[in-house]
């Protein structure tokens, strides 16, 4: 944990440190959101409480496979922002240890002015753990960027499954970066991720490699009209751009997009919308992870699950059976 924080914490001063949009205390209350500790958990529960729900950001998740582009995106997408004079956030979820030393230290170069300018935050990933975790200190992280008052929350995930749901839940806008494709089948791209995307950018459409993005970018303008039309959609939405974050084209061209697309769905309730729903959803994750940790601390209760699925290694018993003999008499005990 930081230096700064084994001492007592003064809790109401982080707050106000993060209203007053301080980079220092926005940092540790990112750091204390992060902390697993159980004196950390209360202070950062007291913090959010006290920041309350204040000014909205965009929040933009980010999604796309290893070597698409992201950073090279955001640090050239980050500065055009910036530049526009507004404030930007960039936070990372990474629920795999797939992320390496050497591609933090990649991140750091290649976001290298981003991470200069005084209008923008970036925030590396945390060392990561289970999903459930990361997923609520990301979520809190982009709590904490709000109330610091960042007008954009960019939140970017490695493309890698699972992470894309969580981060899909906590944005406004959802982003899929692909680059172009070989041949003509359209990449490897697994269909539910698809139907997640907002709008698709086409990246490296630059040099030798711009045919090939206009190609692939027409694949999936193609996929995305084929598609089940979705409530949260204007028409022409969800639609596939190219862009080049290496050369900065196509940048203003998508940013345009994505504020016609948020100030639409402003406009007819869907934000707010979405917003409640998410709310909602995390609300019963909590629940969810918290009944399933209570269970798990429980001694007892892991000698039953151990001897339990013993039975169901050696084949004693099905996995169903062996579930309800564990849940059993915790079905009892919650009968009034
Ligand atoms: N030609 C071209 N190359 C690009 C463009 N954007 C990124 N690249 C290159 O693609 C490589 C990977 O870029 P990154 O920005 O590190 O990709 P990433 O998605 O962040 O990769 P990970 O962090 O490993 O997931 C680098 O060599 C970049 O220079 C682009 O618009 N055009
Ligand atoms: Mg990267």
């Amino acid at each position: 944990m930081n230096t700064g924080m084994s001492k007592q914490l003064d809790i109401p001063a982080l707050a106000r440190g993060v209203q007053a949009s301080d980079r220092r205390s926005l940092a540790q209350a990112i750091t204390l959101v992060e902390s697993g500790r159980a004196d950390h958990r209360a202070d950062a529960l007291t913090l959010l409480d006290l920041l309350g729900t204040g000014k909205q950001a965009l929040r933009i998740g980010l999604s796309g496979t290893p070597g698409v582009g992201k950073s090279t995106f955001i640090e050239s997408f980050g500065l055009m922002l910036t530049g526009m004079g507004k404030r930007v956030a960039v936070l990372a979820v990474d629920p795999s240890s797939a992320r390496s030393g050497g591609s933090i230290l990649g991140d750091k170069t290649r976001m290298d002015h981003l991470a200069r300018d005084p209008n923008a935050f970036i925030r590396p990933s945390p060392s990561q753990t289970q999903l459930g975790g990361v997923a609520r200190r990301s979520r809190e992280a982009v709590a904490l960027c709000e109330a610091a008052g960042f007008d954009i929350v960019l939140i970017e995930t490695v493309g890698v499954g699972q992470s894309e749901t969580v981060v899909a839940q906590m944005a406004d806008l959802f982003i899929l970066l692909l680059a172009p494709a070989g041949g003509d089948e359209l990449q490897g791209v697994k269909r539910g991720i698809m139907e997640m995307a907002d709008i698709i950018l086409v990246n490296k459409a630059d040099g030798d490699l711009k045919p090939q993005a206009t190609r692939t970018c027409a694949d999936y303008a193609g996929a995305l009209r084929l598609m089940r039309k979705r409530a949260q959609d204007p028409d022409g939405f969800p639609k596939a751009l190219t862009i080049s974050a290496l050369e900065a084209e196509g940048l203003h061209n998508a940013w345009q997009q994505m504020t016609d697309l948020s100030e639409w769905r402003r406009k007819n309730g869907i934000w707010d919308s979405t917003r409640r729903d998410q709310a909602r959803y995390w609300f019963q994750e909590e629940v969810r992870n918290g009944l399933l940790q209570l269970l798990l601390d429980d001694p007892n209760l892991a000698m039953r699950m151990d001897a339990a699925q013993d039975d169901v290694s050696n084949g004693r018993k099905t996995p169903a059976t062996a579930a309800a003999d564990v849940l059993g008499p915790l079905q009892d005990l919650l009968k009034p």
